[in-house]
């Protein structure tokens, strides 16, 4: 078996993906910190595994694979035992490249909140958060009448939508009544068993609410 190793730190909701993906193909991680807040994916080591400095990267066996929607789609195609995260039928997989796109772009909105509170702004601009609402509207009309993003079973989009909005969650909460499609989602999606113990939601709730309660 490969030595794969993963480098990130837990409250990355990308890293945070790939290792819950990890646990549900039951597939070994080593995991190696490269913390972002102390500026370690600047240092050159890093950025000879990641010329792009983002976390996650992943090495597997020297072969280097970094996004973590793209790390996903290699694991899974490379090791999972069938294709249920990441279909092989093009039609399928293109569903899940569908929403992995936009899990990216819901994911940057997350990151621009975070990083203006962390530059000290005292509250989040209203924009940010109607252009947040506008995406869980997105999400809430995706999910009417699926119990997952791209039908009935967990693909790794789903996976990857979990760590976004259980980060964005803290930040600009998920109405149960205006989404509870999105609501009922993040139910089935948390009672998993590969999903409870690694998703950092204790974590990440800590880290943020603190950021927010600093305000
Ligand atoms: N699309 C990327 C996003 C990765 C990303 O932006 N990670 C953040 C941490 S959550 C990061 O590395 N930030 C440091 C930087 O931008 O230099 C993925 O899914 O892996």
């Amino acid at each position: 078996m490969s030595k794969k190793i993963l480098y990130g730190i837990i409250s990355s909701p990308p890293v945070r993906s790939v290792r819950i993906l990890a646990k549900a193909l039951n597939l070994d991680l080593e995991f190696k910190t490269v913390n972002v807040f102390q500026k370690d994916n600047l240092k050159e080591d890093y950025l000879k595994i990641n010329p792009n400095h983002k976390i996650p990267s992943l090495d597997d066996n020297g072969f280097i694979v970094w996004d973590s929607h793209a790390i996903m789609m290699y694991l899974v195609d490379k090791y999972a035992t069938n294709d249920s995260f990441y279909p092989k039928d093009l039609q399928k997989r293109t569903k899940v490249h569908q929403i992995l796109f936009f899990d990216a772009e819901i994911f940057e909105k997350l990151r621009t909140i975070v990083i203006l509170l962390y530059s000290g702004v005292s509250e989040i601009p209203t924009d940010k958060i109607e252009g947040v609402e506008d995406s869980y509207k997105s999400l809430n009309r995706l999910l009417q009448g699926n119990s997952y993003f791209t039908g009935n079973t967990v693909a790794i989009c789903d996976i990857s939508l979990l760590s976004t909005l259980l980060s964005l969650d803290v930040l600009v909460p998920i109405n149960s009544k205006e989404y509870p499609s999105i609501k009922a989602w993040l139910t089935r999606m948390e009672d998993k068993d590969y999903i409870a113990n690694v998703s950092g939601k204790k974590e990440i709730t800590q880290l943020l609410t603190d950021l927010i309660k600093k305000k």
